[in-house]
């Protein structure tokens, strides 16, 4: 009996564009009070005054770094709003090209996405443009160029969001790292050739100098009986990091900014382009020195940064922030599929290679036209068929979703994303529901793969 009125389930739930039946969870339901569909703007407006520019800084090991800066410094300043503020950033380009500004996981009117031509115009070298919204989420995010991006990123353009709680939790110690690498030639200087044929083929521009806020020699000096929240950010065109804090008591509380349903032990986490991971780190036994490593391939770990502890005192207690509500969506895969993507590679464009989106190798901007349309509020399922044996960290701009599946074998991540990995070969489910109207940008953050072609458009539009 079981048996038969399962099967029938099944069969409902196959069918194209049906409702749940009665008896199974609504993905929607499910996912009301996840975050909020619109912004509380009650805070104050904070500005900020932004320009980017060639300039020279003491970076990696100190050395004189020819660069692209914001404001003069690599990684750029720090943008801090507490919820419900207003940011507004006056923003000049003294750069030798167009340029637009991203604001990377923060849910922003469309018209403030920075996709040049797409949802404004490319700002010119000599202009000046203001971008102004609510952050609608509390968390840590980032902004950088969406033109040339393989090689306005890489020359040093990114800097830090961070949106505070109302009421921050209260870590004795609030500490962002972001993690690059540069490709230096023997002159020390960012070697000055981008989107070169070896870097489309495989998984972009992979460095030769890792950095955490732009030096080989970050070190964080701490005492026993600190509860840390370190902020990690992968800024890199295309390399992978695994972060392995050297045996410390280290818990995953958020993810690509949204807190995760409860904290996490940092299992294997794979860091890619775009990502964030917000940790919570209760710092125990003075007197040591912990390296962080990279363990993204296990055999060659990289050295990132050190830890310095110091004191003797007990790690004070308070609550986990991370106790958001996240769906489980454990029936998501018996629901419709709403679209299958298909990532592959040719030969062609301007490039010589292309990375291409159900055949289509995005072609400029100018020609942006949504590849699918998504309703607004209603569930969706997209499937990510891998066809390519290269990584592809996938990156939707303005929406959050949830990984489904990886190779068809159900997976419960306990928090949302903007930016998931996926590996070679290999086919991901992802579920969603999008609140935000308008046409969003959906990308390869292996910027490599962007520049030559591996871009879309998802529109979000209200239901008919
Ligand atoms: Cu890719």
């Amino acid at each position: 009996m079981t048996h038969v009125r399962w099967t029938l389930v099944l069969l409902i739930a196959a069918a194209p564009g049906c409702r749940p039946a009665p008896d199974r969870p609504d993905p929607v339901r499910e996912f009301a009070g996840s975050y909020p569909e619109a912004a509380t703007p009650d805070g104050a407006l904070k500005t900020f005054e932004l320009t980017a520019a060639e300039t020279e800084v003491a970076l990696i090991d100190g050395g004189a770094l020819k660069v692209w800066a914001y404001n003069g410094q690599v990684p750029g300043p720090t943008l801090r709003v507490r919820l419900g503020d207003t940011v507004r950033v006056r923003f000049t380009n003294r750069l030798p090209q167009e340029t637009t500004i991203h604001w990377h996981g923060v849910r922003v009117p469309n018209a403030m996405d920075g996709v040049p031509h797409a949802t404004q115009p490319p700002i010119r070298p000599g202009a000046s443009s203001t971008y102004e919204f609510t952050p609608k989420d509390a968390g840590t995010f980032w902004f950088h160029p969406h033109v040339r991006s393989s090689e306005q990123i890489e020359r040093g353009l990114y800097g830090l969001l961070i949106v505070d709680d109302r009421a921050p939790p209260p870590y004795t110690r609030d500490v962002a790292w972001i993690l690059d690498d540069w490709l230096l030639g023997a002159d020390r200087q960012i070697v000055p050739h981008f989107n070169t044929p070896h870097d489309l083929m495989h998984d972009g521009r992979w460095g030769n100098a890792i950095t955490v806020n732009g030096r080989t020699d970050t070190a964080l000096k701490v005492a026993a009986g600190e509860r840390v929240r370190l902020r990690l950010l992968n800024a890199s065109n295309g390399r992978i990091y695994v972060p392995d804090l050297g045996g410390l008591d280290a818990k995953i509380i958020a993810v690509d900014g949204l807190y995760t349903r409860a904290p996490l032990p940092l299992a294997r986490f794979e860091l890619a382009p775009g990502n964030r991971l917000d940790l919570d780190l209760a710092i125990t036994g003075g007197g040591r020195s912990l390296v962080v490593t990279d363990h993204f391939i296990p055999q060659r770990p990289n050295r990132l940064a050190e830890i310095e502890i110091d004191g003797t005192a007990a790690t004070p207690s308070f609550a986990s922030p991370a106790k958001a509500h996240v769906p489980a969506w454990s029936s998501a895969l018996s629901m419709p599929l709403t679209h299958e993507f298909r990532l592959d590679a040719r030969r062609g464009g301007a490039l010589g290679i292309e990375w291409t989106i159900d055949d289509q190798a995005f072609a400029g901007h100018e020609h942006a036209h949504p590849s699918l349309v998504l309703a607004r509020g209603r569930w969706s399922r997209l499937r990510f068929v891998n066809a390519s044996a290269r990584l592809h960290p996938i990156h939707l701009h303005g929406m959050f979703f949830k990984l489904l599946a990886r190779d068809g074998i159900a997976v419960d991540e306990p928090f949302f994303r903007d930016t998931v990995l996926i590996h070679g070969r290999e086919t991901i489910d992802i579920g969603l529901v999008p609140l935000d109207a308008g046409d969003w940008m959906m990308h390869c953050h292996i910027l490599e793969h962007a520049e030559a072609g591996m871009m879309t458009m998802l529109a979000v539009r209200d239901p008919a």
